[in-house]
């Protein structure tokens, strides 16, 4: 690949997505979205976690239809073909996460990522799964994406879209340096994430601020040590009272925010992102087949959890 690359990346934050809100509603907040994106110079866009609908893992369902309408049976679907046509037009490329329900009957928290042709190129399914699948009664909301989500099966890969290696997680991948280490030894150079991030934590009175600092420590130390981008579309603000954190970002491979949202309604945020100051990193500091000493890591593929001393 030539040096001297750039992305125009954008990332797309919502606000928040109600109960209420059609999905026709929500693609059209979306269009808009891709079409300011454009005209801000970005030929990437990258949208949320279950950016269609409401962050439903947040209720207690039991009505199997009534879950169902959070869930995409095919994509493109009809309902947002219009995103896809758009882009197409536009001759943009994006990220989109959404609730996957296979034909076969599985659930999966996934995004895409569709080329400027308008085509699918890459799918993931999400790994890190947080939160319960029993009902908590005392909780103020549930956390459910244990129970309404089988863990991926995808794994973590890269896809060359229009000459650029991307690598994707959501959400909750991007707390876990395995994520991102898996993807740059695939020569992953920008990775891209959608999120939903519950202010309050139901497991323990985590400090609200600490949400937010948590989640950008993750990715600027990612970002640096792993010598990728990181574009992070979150879903925020109050949805039907449930208060989710913004702060969507892009990350240098510097480790540095380079573009932040101020906001906690839908909001573009846009960068040149220039490819090569990966490069460096990748050619120095870490250049991993220089570097990297696989035969001292073995407890990371061997142990789940942590485990006594080696002896
Ligand atoms: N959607 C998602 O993965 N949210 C998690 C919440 C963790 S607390 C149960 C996150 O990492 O932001």
């Amino acid at each position: 690949m030539s040096s001297n690359r750039t992305l125009g990346l954008a990332v797309a934050q919502m606000g928040a997505v109600n109960l209420a809100d059609s999905r026709e509603a929500v693609v059209g907040r979306l269009i808009e979205m891709l079409r300011e994106a454009k005209s801000r110079g970005a030929e990437h866009v990258v949208f949320p976690e279950l950016a269609l609908t409401t962050f439903f893992p947040r209720y207690w369902i039991e009505d199997q239809e009534e879950l169902d309408r959070f869930y995409e049976k095919t994509m493109p679907n009809p309902q947002v073909q219009p995103l896809f046509d758009e882009a197409r037009k536009l001759e943009m490329s994006f990220y989109l996460g959404y609730a996957e329900l296979t034909p076969e009957g599985r659930r999966f928290n996934t995004s895409i990522l569709v080329n400027k042709a308008g085509n699918i190129a890459g799918k993931y399914r999400k790994i890190h799964l947080p939160g319960h699948s029993d009902h908590k009664l005392d909780a103020p909301f549930q956390h459910l994406e244990k129970k309404y989500f089988e863990v991926g099966d995808l794994g973590f890969r890269v896809f060359n879209l229009d000459e650029t290696l991307f690598g994707m997680c959501l959400c909750n991948d991007r707390r876990w340096p395995e994520t991102y280490r898996v993807l740059s030894l695939q020569s992953a150079e920008v990775v891209v994430l959608g999120y939903n991030t519950p202010s309050v934590n139901i497991h323990w009175n985590e400090p609200v601020h600490l949400r937010t600092s948590t989640h950008l420590i993750s990715m600027q130390a990612s970002a640096y040590q792993n010598a990728v981008w990181v574009a992070a579309a979150g879903k925020c603000g109050s949805e039907d009272g449930f208060h989710m954190i913004g702060s969507s970002v892009i990350v240098a491979p510097t480790g540095e925010i380079v573009a932040r949202a101020i906001t906690e309604e839908d909001e573009v945020i846009v960068t040149k992102a220039d490819l090569q100051i990966g490069e460096n990193f990748r050619q120095h500091v870490f250049n991993f087949a220089k570097h990297r000493s696989p035969e001292h890591y073995r407890l990371i593929v061997e142990r789940v959890g942590a485990g006594e001393p080696l002896a």
